[in-house]
């Protein structure tokens, strides 16, 4: 799916700004509130996250839809052209309603959806509502539990104290942050028009060949452009497909990017691509960039603000790359969803690397000893209560694949975080899951899960039989063994040995320790900035001592928001940073050791 530009054909309209708003009372859809301007509405914001945007617990906790609405009109030039309303994000569930009727609706809170409204646009004002609803359960991607449940992910998942008000129970440690999350635009394009553009490089010597595949509606001549940053033309083809031949090609680098524009003109219609040219794969225990054995540093993180939720934020994310360059860190992984278009552009700019996820969280009912269902264990997988989510999987891993397969910082798909990966069903459940992304993947990117700590890894987990390369999440000496640092040092050691022996690579994706800033002591107890750096130089000296071990990506790059539980004090304090970004003592170390390791060859 193309990212809405401006082009010499296209015209786009940004509908961020402040609309009504209005939490449903339960009657919104009976009472039709879509029909006409909401009465009493409260102001907000678009886009952002509601939650943190009004008082109280209530307003911020509420379980179930609301509405945004706004007028919107267009000249009337503009409706001989293809208009289309385009969402980028609307978390989780989405209704759109233009003067009265329903035109689209939308599973899925993190990845972009249009629907084309020429038709149904009316001369002058044209009402538009957006009903919006987080209700997370085990249909849907994040999982969320029963909602009539209480009780969160650490300490208090699935207990299931029955409560007579329903609420979320997410089955993850973040906040259900929700609402239009990110911009609402109108876009055009001619009748006949692009409807999405394909790049697939191949690398030999000095000159780069890249096939391309443009998907056109309607009639007309195809052609097909490159242009480099001085904006010479450096290659061209004809067609709807074709290969590219670039001489001398300037290649993506990690922390060294470079972009060429592809143009692209069909008919009247003209669409550019920035392009970054570079090559991926595993080779053993080797993560090649450009045929490099490549070192992943850097971090999860989340998409996570003050006051914005998960709204976008663009200050934030460039501020974010700026501290990552400042750490010496090179990656980090959309943790645990799809993060914005801006920010994936971002990285293709900055040369960030990226491991790219689906909003698979919390597909595992084993989390706090697994009484999820009303007090009974139930399998993950199980097929009558476990969760329902493998459809929906599907069609998340096709609309990420299809919104990011360009990008030349993504190096690899995360097809899940820390699901039951151990459990029966699992491999059943997953193995059409990575089949499905490698048919898609026209780079045929490798894949990965992202693997929970369990007993007996890596025998019984099924990443050790799908996975290309092996993403783990591992906490000894926090959750495992804290505050002892020795016996832990110990027992990863004795995992490692285990992963080792597959000969793939392995990137530790999560490890870290709550650290409260301001927190010290001269005995590094548990929570003390001094812990956390005690912690990170254990288990850094172990991943130094394994060759397989490609990469180390710290939970989190910031504090962040949860639900409440006994383990979170105003949310999750494992960050490198504060949830405003300033550094924690460890955030020094890092920036040390980082600038110490290479991008490449780091491990011989
Ligand atoms: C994990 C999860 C992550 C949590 C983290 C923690 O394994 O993947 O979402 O936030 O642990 O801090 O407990």
């Amino acid at each position: 799916m193309l990212y809405p530009i401006l082009t010499p054909s296209r015209f786009l309209s940004d509908l961020s700004g402040v609309w009504d708003f209005k939490l449903d009372n339960g009657k919104g859809f009976e009472e039709k509130w879509y029909e006409t301007p909401l009465t009493e509405a409260m102001t907000m914001p678009v886009p952002a996250s509601y939650n943190d945007l009004k008082e109280g617990i209530d307003f911020r906790d509420h379980y179930g839809w609301v509405f945004y609405q706004r007028m919107i009109s267009v000249p009337s030039v503009i409706l001989s052209q293809r208009l289309m309303l385009r969402c980028a994000a609307v978390t989780h569930h989405a209704r759109i309603y233009l003067n009265g009727e329903m035109i689209c609706e939308h599973r899925g809170g993190f990845l972009p959806f249009e629907v084309e409204i020429t038709e149904k646009m009316q001369p002058g004002d044209n009402l538009l509502t957006i009903a919006v609803d987080n209700v997370i359960d085990y249909t849907t991607l994040p999982v969320g539990g029963k909602s009539n449940m209480m009780g969160g992910m650490i300490g208090g998942m699935g207990e299931g104290v029955s409560d007579a008000k329903p609420q979320n129970n997410p089955n993850f440690d973040f906040f259900n942050y929700c609402g239009i999350t990110r911009p609402v635009k109108l876009y055009t394009t001619p009748k006949d028009y692009i409807a999405d553009i394909t790049v697939v490089p191949a690398v030999n010597g000095a000159d780069a060949k890249l096939t391309y595949n443009v998907e056109t509606v309607g009639s007309g001549d195809c052609k097909v452009e490159v242009f480099d940053k001085k904006g010479n033309k450096v290659a061209e083809g004809n067609g709807n497909e074709g290969v590219l031949e670039i001489k001398d090609v300037i290649l993506w680098q990690p922390l060294d990017a470079y972009l060429y524009d592809i143009r692209v003109t069909f008919g009247e219609d003209v669409y550019t691509l920035p392009y970054g040219v570079r090559t991926v794969r595993v080779d053993g225990t080797k993560f090649l960039i450009n045929e490099k054995p490549f070192y992943f540093k850097g971090y999860g993180k989340h998409e996570d603000t003050f006051p914005a939720g998960r709204g976008m934020n663009l200050p934030m994310n460039t501020k974010d790359i700026s501290l990552m360059k400042w750490q010496g860190a090179n990656s980090f992984r959309t943790s645990h969803y799809p993060y914005s278009e801006e920010m994936m552009r971002l990285c293709d700019e900055e040369g960030i690397v990226v491991i790219d996820e689906t909003t698979a969280v919390g597909v595992n009912l084993t989390f706090g000893g697994g009484a999820n269902f009303a007090g009974q264990k139930v399998g993950t997988f199980d097929k009558e209560h476990g969760v329902q989510t493998q459809e929906h999987h599907k069609d998340v891993i096709r609309d990420l694949i299809s919104r990011d397969k360009n990008h030349a910082c993504v190096v690899l798909w995360s097809i899940a975080n820390e699901p039951d990966s151990g459990a029966e069903g699992a491999y059943d459940y997953f193995k059409p899951l990575y089949d499905l992304a490698r048919e898609l993947d026209p780079q045929n990117r490798p894949c990965t899960l992202v693997s929970v700590q369990m007993a007996d890894a890596p025998n019984k987990d099924c990443t050790k039989d799908l996975s290309d390369v092996f993403c783990l999440n591992r906490y000894y000496g926090w959750y495992f063994g804290g505050p002892d640092l020795v016996g832990p040092e110990k027992a990863l050691r004795a995992e490692l040995d285990g992963w080792a022996k597959y000969g793939k690579p392995v990137i530790f994706t999560e490890y870290g320790a709550d650290t409260v800033a301001g927190m010290h002591d001269t005995t590094p107890v548990m929570y003390t900035e001094e812990y956390q750096v005690d912690y990170y130089k254990m288990n850094n000296s172990v991943f130094d001592d394994y060759e397989c071990v490609v990469g180390e990506q710290a939970w989190n790059f910031a504090d962040f928001a949860t639900s409440q539980s006994l383990l979170r004090i105003q949310g999750n304090k494992k960050g490198l940073f504060t949830r405003d970004r300033k550094p924690k003592m460890v955030a020094h170390y890092f920036k040390e050791r980082w600038h110490a390791i290479p991008d490449f060859n780091y491990k011989k």
